[in-house]
């Protein structure tokens, strides 16, 4: 039985260094906690086992699991209307059956882990309903629940289905923690309206509890991305990547994101494909790059991503491009943490330009590695990282003629004023790095 427990949709084994698990792990590992989540294979439930000291609870999820829990409710009903409604939103009965049967799983095994008394820290839109049910198993536990991903406004969240047991799952928790702000005050205005519950700040009273709904923007692992951007080895990548490239007379723009239809990456392109058909920028003096993570690929949505944005890249090619030199380079990979800080440390100008984000992680990445001062960034007004760096050049990622004046103050920005922006983008990450996060939220909690 356990003091602390993480649940979340995946573990912390096989999943590569992502943000999450290295700001976790070190807190689950000191407190000899657990952490409940799945393989990321399908009809596969090894032993609970321990790995780099954290007791891992795997948690099955079959083939149709998958497509309906995962790939139906989660990412095809909730993923699109909490971003805006971008893509519609898809409503399917038996996603959200099969979406509340794993969730009870999820509630369970957390149930079965936890000693009298734990803190238990729930993570996401796939468990949206655990924090109520395990409320009801173990009403002795501190819960914690917190959205990685936006919360909509009221008016797009009353669109779906069996909203109530959406609110009432979330409100099992003693605290639930949002990106933004404006997410924390979203959620409580719904209690008012569906459930007409009468917050007060950020507290409202439920079946004789409080909840805190409270904002706690995400980070990084600052000195992770620091080592790297640190290392002559790194360093020399970046060097190369740039040779390989064209050398320093050639502009080196970057976009490096999960191939989501959220990400505005077919905006990005559009716009570059306009700047180089203005003749705003041409094939001698910029290049893009453009690393796209393929991800969620059985989801048709996703799908029909890669194909707007694989037609596009051709096209622009095609037209804009000469033997031997592309002004484009689409990369449909995952790429290492070395090679991507690589990457980061050779861009001149880092585009992040998402229709809707509820962080953004790349963003603040890139900073953290640019120890030089040096590199611009782009970044869109709808990403809750914009809230905090707001000396990037901000756009508006719907507007392309916004995208490219911002893409174009970049470009003729002097290196004092690029080296001005930097350095307080550089304070506010490293003053916020993920371990504060996570021990803010934490102490919250109590
Ligand atoms: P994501 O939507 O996945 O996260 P993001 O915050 O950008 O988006 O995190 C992506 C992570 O994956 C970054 O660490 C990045 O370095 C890495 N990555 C992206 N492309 C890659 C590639 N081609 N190769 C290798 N690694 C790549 C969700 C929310 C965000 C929120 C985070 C954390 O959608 O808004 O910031 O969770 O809460």
């Amino acid at each position: 039985m356990k003091r602390f427990v993480v649940v979340a949709n995946r573990l912390p084994v096989d999943a590569g260094p992502g943000g999450l698990v290295s700001a976790l792990q070190p807190i689950t590992r000191s407190s000899g906690g657990a952490w409940v989540g799945w393989t990321g294979n399908p009809d596969e439930r090894p032993e609970p086992f321990e790995h780099e000291g954290v007791h891992i609870h795997p948690v099955e999820l079959s083939a149709d699991d998958i497509d309906r829990y995962y790939e139906g409710q989660s990412n095809s009903t909730i993923w699109p209307l909490f971003h805006d409604g971008v893509e519609p939103s898809v409503h399917h009965r038996p996603w959200r059956v099969a979406y509340q049967a794993v969730n009870m799983r999820f509630a369970e095994a957390a149930a079965a882990v936890a000693a009298e008394g734990a803190t238990v820290w729930v993570h996401d839109y796939q468990l949206m309903l655990v924090p109520g049910m395990l409320r009801e198993l173990r009403p002795d536990l501190r819960i914690g629940f917190f959205l990685h991903i936006p919360f909509p406004p009221v008016e797009l969240f009353m669109q779906l289905p069996r909203r109530t047991d959406f609110v009432r799952g979330l409100l099992g928790a003693d605290l639930v923690g949002f990106q933004q702000p404006l997410a924390a005050q979203n959620f409580l205005r719904l209690t008012t309206q569906l459930l007409g519950l009468r917050p007060e700040g950020e507290r409202v009273e439920y079946e004789g509890r409080t909840v805190t709904a409270r904002a706690f923007p995400i980070s990084i692992d600052v000195s992770e991305i620091d080592e790297l951007a640190a290392d002559p080895e790194v360093q020399e990548e970046a060097r190369r990547l740039r040779k390989d490239l064209g050398g320093d007379r050639r502009l080196l723009l970057l976009g490096v994101d999960r191939l989501d239809y959220t990400k505005g990456i077919d905006q990005r392109i559009e716009a570059y494909g306009e700047l180089l058909a203005d003749g705003t920028v041409s094939n001698e003096e910029a290049v893009l790059v453009q690393v796209a993570t393929p991800s969620r690929m059985r989801v048709a949505q996703y799908q029909q991503l890669r194909e707007r944005v694989e037609r596009e890249v051709g096209r622009i090619n095609g037209e804009f491009g000469d033997v031997g030199r592309a002004p484009l380079h689409y990369l449909f990979q995952s790429r290492s943490r070395a090679e991507l800080v690589a990457l980061y440390l050779a861009a001149d100008i880092m585009l992040v330009t998402p229709l809707r984000d509820g962080m953004n992680l790349v963003a603040k990445e890139y900073v953290a590695a640019r120890r030089d001062e040096g590199g611009a960034l782009v970044l869109s007004e709808f990403t809750g990282a914009a809230s905090e760096l707001s000396d990037a050049f901000l756009v508006n990622p719907y507007d392309v003629d916004d995208l490219k004046r911002g893409i174009n103050a970049a470009i003729a920005a002097s290196p004092d004023d690029l080296a001005a922006r930097m350095r307080k983008m550089r304070e506010t990450v490293r003053a916020n790095d993920v371990g504060r996060w996570a021990k803010q939220f934490l102490e919250a909690l109590g």
